[in-house]
């Protein structure tokens, strides 16, 4: 029995050190490292049962070539479906197929589409990005999760950036906003935990009574999409009561005039009739606010999966400012911290090796619309590190083009995964357990290494490995497809970077992490890279790009598509995005089947009661869950969590049937919760107005 050290390669906030015990060449328990100053020893359960994902019997252990037809319409994919093959012809076929695509209609009709399904960053940005860039394909916006934030709150702050989530401990109040942290930030929880044993107070926004709202002490429950009208009715009470710190603002912020007058218009009255809350509760939870001190915002990822969600981020980011909140330890905001980890990402991708770097781009919001591009078709995609045909919007024309008879599709992953059922190549991934790699998180402020504690099962091949072979049998002869996963990393932490400062690959190898060297109070007050250096309430970049300069609501499009139930789907607390979806333990943990939320009026109209199956629809698609008739939702709200991998003989399929593929109004982001339904209960038909309407 053997106890090493691993790093969670999971897309989730808290990346948490593992301590991992293999007995006879298996992996038998997997812990939380007790001395990772943030993990402090506990993990989620989704991880403790890696043992059993990491040696599942259906995981894949060799590539295979499709030998039936496509699709999710009679069954899940299963091996059936597909004949195996050697590496060699794997690698073959593809490289035939490309460089045919190539002759024919150019590189840029091969499209990769990937995310963070391992973060790590040799699996998710290095040889993968030199193999695309040297090729030539066609460039992929990766913004299904968090682009609409970042671009609004770099206009405020100048960086996505926030503060040390271990000074969490000494805030006076933790106001988590559109965050289920119960969830998907445990260690945050944690943190909370000990600010309130000091004396904290927990206030919890959001659209419905989630795991976080029953933990924390307070619940201001809003319309979806209102929270920038939230924002501003606060900012009205705090400047009208004399809450905001002067001096403060003064020195570090721009455009506090026109804030002061543009907000008169956000009275409490007003305010409430957007946001669905009381006067009273807007007034309460400005005064909360302004008068802890130290107050923290935990702002969440989903929040911004709005039309308006980039505006949201960019106007509740004004508040700690207003407030004086920069610089006081356990005040501020986090929304991510990812940007300090800056690793030399020239160096890693090459983005010197496209010959063309302006060329054709595909935003992977919108892979449904690439696809069915009768102009430019997409004739090949590469899927790794992510399974589109689950989590990215407009699933019924997605998978249409997914079921183009001439495209060429290859997925890469450990599981024969939904978007298998459209691949002809599948290649196995190696679990993280088998490889080395390099993590950060994008929320707390370590840099860790992650080495193997397994070797490679059956014939599995990491990310890396599968773009330097398919460099080779594409003839390329650049040295930087020779590099190994040393080099790598090592290219990686040769950063000018100050906050990598004194991080190097022997140093990872004997500690496991290492703190990035951030200063205290983070960007503040050394540096706030805004074009004026200072935190701005009025925005002249966002003028000279046609965007409102002050931070503005601007209210969903309720009529959209004219069905009465503004639909939000977030994560569940036991899937990550769909990955563990297709853990037997983790689906009955959940309640065996997703259900959708439903507020009494509503549930009343249709005569629906919990348990009832009801068929959920818009003009995009439909699917089929269980009512919950709850009070935990408000009138017109609909909720229904987590992404269930489907399964056609039980009438499961993505909720991502309903989504859309229109984009966020900055950064090109998802607008996943910007969507209206309607629900019947009717369950096994398909009323006439459900595909076409
Ligand atoms: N268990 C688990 N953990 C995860 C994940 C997972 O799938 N499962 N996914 C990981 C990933 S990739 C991400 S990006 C993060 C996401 O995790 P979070 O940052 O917590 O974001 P979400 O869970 O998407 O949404 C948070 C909350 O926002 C609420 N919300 C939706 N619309 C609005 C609105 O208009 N206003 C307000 N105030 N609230 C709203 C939702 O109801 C939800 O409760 O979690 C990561 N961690
Ligand atoms: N309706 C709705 N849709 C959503 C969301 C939502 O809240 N609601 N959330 C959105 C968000 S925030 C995100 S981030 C996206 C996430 O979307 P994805 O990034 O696609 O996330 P996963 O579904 O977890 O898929 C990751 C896949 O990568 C595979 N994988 C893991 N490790 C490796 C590896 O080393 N190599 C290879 N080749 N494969 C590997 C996993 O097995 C898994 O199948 O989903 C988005 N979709
Ligand atoms: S999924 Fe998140 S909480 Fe769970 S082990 Fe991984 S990093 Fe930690
Ligand atoms: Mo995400």
């Amino acid at each position: 029995m053997k106890h090493h050290r691993s790093v969670c390669p999971l897309d989730c906030p808290d990346a948490c050190a593992l301590r991992v015990t293999v007995e006879d060449g298996r992996v038998t328990r997997v812990a939380g490292h007790p001395d990772h100053p943030v993990t402090q020893g506990a993990i989620c359960h989704k991880v403790q049962r890696f043992p059993e994902r990491t040696h599942a019997p259906e995981r894949l252990l060799y590539p295979m070539r499709r030998v039936r037809p496509k699709g999710l319409a009679v069954q899940r994919a299963t091996p059936d479906d597909f004949e195996r093959i050697s590496w060699e012809e794997a690698l073959a076929e593809i490289a035939q197929r490309f460089q045919s695509i190539i002759a024919g209609q150019g590189a840029e009709a091969i499209l990769p589409y990937s995310f963070y399904g391992n973060m790590g960053v040799l699996s998710a940005e290095s040889m993968d990005r030199r193999f695309f860039n040297r090729l030539g394909a066609c460039h992929l916006d990766r913004t299904i999760c968090n682009s609409a934030a970042t671009a609004g709150s770099a206009y405020t702050l100048g960086a996505p950036t926030g503060v040390d989530p271990e000074d969490s401990v000494h805030a006076k109040l933790i106001l988590v906003w559109g965050c289920n942290i119960v969830s998907t930030n445990m260690h945050q929880v944690m943190l909370a935990n000990e600010a309130r044993k000091r004396g904290a107070t927990l206030v919890v926004i959001d659209v419905h009574r989630n795991r976080t709202a029953r933990w924390g002490d307070r619940f201001y429950q809003v319309k979806p999409g209102s929270d920038a009208a939230l924002a501003l009715g606060m900012m009205h009470v705090l400047i009208r009561d004399d809450l905001v710190d002067h001096a403060f603002i003064e020195q570090y912020a721009l455009g506090y005039p026109e804030l002061a007058d543009h907000v008169q218009h956000y009275d409490p009255k007003t305010t409430a009739q957007l946001t669905g809350l009381t006067p009273n509760q807007v007034e309460e939870l400005a005064h909360l606010y302004g008068s802890a001190d130290p107050a923290l915002i935990r702002l969440g990822n989903g929040l911004q999966h709005h039309d308006n969600g980039g505006m949201i981020m960019r106007t509740i980011t004004c508040l700690p400012a207003l407030t004086g909140q920069w610089g006081k330890r356990g005040g501020g905001l986090i929304k991510g911290n990812g940007w300090y980890a800056q690793f030399n990402t020239t160096t890693l991708q090459r983005p010197d090796l496209h010959p063309n770097p302006h060329g054709r781009r595909v935003n992977m919001n919108q892979l449904a619309d690439a696809l069915l591009d009768d102009a430019r078709p997409i004739q090949a995609l590469f899927v790794y590190n992510s399974n589109p045909a689950q989590v990215a919007p407009d699933q019924t024309r997605l998978r249409q083009g997914l079921l183009r008879p001439e495209l060429f599709t290859v997925v890469h992953d450990l599981f024969l995964t939904d978007t298998c059922a459209y691949a002809d190549i599948v290649l196995p991934a190696t679990s993280h357990f088998e490889n080395l790699d390099l993590y950060k998180s994008y929320w707390h402020l370590y840099v860790q290494l992650n080495e193997p504690v397994l070797p490679i099962q059956g014939e599995c091949r990491s990310n890396p490995e599968l773009f330097r072979n398919l460099a080779v049998e594409m003839g390329f002869e650049d040295d930087c497809f020779k590099d190994t996963d040393e080099t790598l990393i090592e290219q990686a932490l040769n950063s000018n970077s100050p906050y990598l400062e004194g991080i190097d690959l022997p140093r990872l190898r004997r500690d496991g992490w290492a703190k990035l060297k951030v200063p205290e109070g983070g960007l503040f007050p050394h540096r706030i890279p805004t074009p004026s250096g200072k935190f701005e309430f009025y925005s002249a970049t966002m003028a000279a790009r046609g965007l409102p300069p002050l931070p503005e609501h601007t209210p969903l499009d309720e009529q959209e598509g004219r069905y009465p139930l503004a639909f939000i789907t977030p994560p569940n607390h036991r899937f990550l995005n769909s990955t563990c979806s297709n853990d037997e333990r983790m689906q009955r943990l959940e309640g065996e089947r997703p259900t959708v939320q439903l507020h009494p009026q509503d549930a009343q109209a249709d005569g629906i009661v919990s348990g009832d199956p009801v068929v959920v629809f818009n003009n995009r698609g439909s699917c089929e869950l269980v009512a919950e008739v709850t009070e935990d939702v408000l009138p017109g709200t609909a909720v229904s969590l987590g992404l269930w991998w489907d399964d056609p003989q039980q009438g499961l399929r993505s909720v991502n049937h309903l989504t859309d593929t229109r984009i966020s109004d900055m950064g090109g982001g998802a607008t996943f919760f910007s969507v209206r339904v309607g629900v019947l209960k009717r369950p096994g038909e398909t009323p006439g107005l459900l595909e076409t309407d």
